[in-house]
């Protein structure tokens, strides 16, 4: 596997290159131009500054996380031609630095959702948690406000602009049932994958984050049916997938180590990261380690191991810890710990199948 870790641009992140090169093994950043609007190109200019600030720090731009899909795309409105045009010219110029994955979702609206984004923990640090009730009954109008109040940091995939039309954006979903987000998303990658072949690009879908339907809209990649479902609505090797353990794995019934040997060859992304479910719905993210939350973090790198992956890998969010102020979920600290949680995995399992 190859270690890498989402850093959200120089300006827009506390965590320096510098000091992401001095986690073990960490080869490259995952990164995006984030104050690019939504379906707008992606200029030459602004991707080798980026490039040139990784090299400088000895790290890769490998992965892009997320060239965000504009929501008229989603939505299967007559402008998406328009939107799905520039997103190729992005993958044209991406092609240029020597991308290999892209990261995307196919969520309407919303891209991840929780309740609180500083929960506290037993042991004093904060997370990111979702309570269930809370959501179900909430107006997201008042979730937007909520979390778009604080304006220290931005959050990804929670664009004021885009979310400042919230009510219209509501209206234009009504009707639009998971049929019909099939259909589009299979518009989309029809287009999108013979330029992202010629580009050499892998495209790898997101889950979405829960993976089930929040506030009356449709969600589609939430399960091992979908998965299926996807990569046999287009079939070719581009059209891949990130894999998201906390994602995926806040639904039970999801056997996510099965699942990484099933998809195994079209994972190009694996996020890994733990959260601990209570009976009720909520779940709280926590430390990577298998034995603070409900996802077996050492079947599922096992699994990876098994298949002999080769592909990118990233601790996803971390907890608050030490003080830290960080962006919700994007601390230096604990995602440093989670990757030599996942490399201790590794190196051992490795050690053992030298020994056989
Ligand atoms: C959640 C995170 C997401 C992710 C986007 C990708 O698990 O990894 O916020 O960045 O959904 O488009
Ligand atoms: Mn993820």
């Amino acid at each position: 596997m190859k270690m890498v870790f989402r850093w959200f641009g120089e300006g827009n992140d506390h965590v320096p290159l510098s000091y992401i090169k001095q986690i073990p093994g960490t080869t490259g950043i995952v990164w995006g131009l984030h104050d690019i609007e939504v379906g707008e190109k992606w200029p030459l200019d602004k991707i080798l500054k980026v490039k040139n600030k990784a090299e400088q720090n000895g790290l890769n731009i490998d992965v892009v996380e997320s060239v965000n899909v504009h929501e008229d795309i989603k939505l299967g409105r007559p402008t998406r031609d328009h939107y799905i045009e520039n997103y190729k010219e992005t993958l044209k110029e991406l092609s240029k630095v020597g991308v290999k994955v892209i990261c995307y979702n196919f969520m309407p609206v919303f891209d991840w959702i929780r309740s609180d984004l500083f929960k506290k923990l037993e042991d004093g640090s904060t997370a990111l948690f979702y309570e269930k009730s809370k959501i179900e009954n909430m107006d997201p109008t008042e979730l937007v406000n909520d979390f778009l109040k604080n304006d220290e940091f931005t959050l990804p995939g929670w664009e004021p602009d885009r979310l400042g039309k919230l009510s219209e954006l509501f209206d234009a979903y009504q009707g639009i049932n998971e049929e019909d987000l099939w259909d589009n998303l299979k518009y989309f990658l029809e287009k999108i994958l013979p330029i992202a072949e010629e580009c050499d690009i892998k495209m790898a879908i997101h889950p979405d984050d829960p993976p089930w339907s929040v506030f009356g809209l449709p969600r589609i990649i939430t399960n091992r049916q979908s998965i299926r479902k996807l990569l046999n609505l287009v079939d070719n090797p581009y059209n891949g997938i990130s894999f998201c353990s906390g994602s995926l794995g806040a639904n039970e019934s999801n056997d996510l180590p099965a699942m990484v040997k099933e998809f195994g060859d079209r994972i190009y992304f694996a996020h890994i990261r733990n959260i601990k479910r209570y009976k009720n719905g909520d779940f709280i993210e926590t430390s990577h380690r298998t034995s603070d939350g409900s996802i077996d973090i050492y079947e599922i790198v096992q699994a990876y191991h098994e298949i002999d992956y080769k592909w990118y890998v990233r601790p996803d969010h971390g907890r608050h810890i030490w003080e830290e102020e960080s962006r919700p979920g994007y601390g230096l600290y604990d995602r440093a710990l989670g990757i030599m949680y996942l490399w201790g995995i590794w190196d051992s399992l490795e050690r053992i199948k030298g020994d056989v």
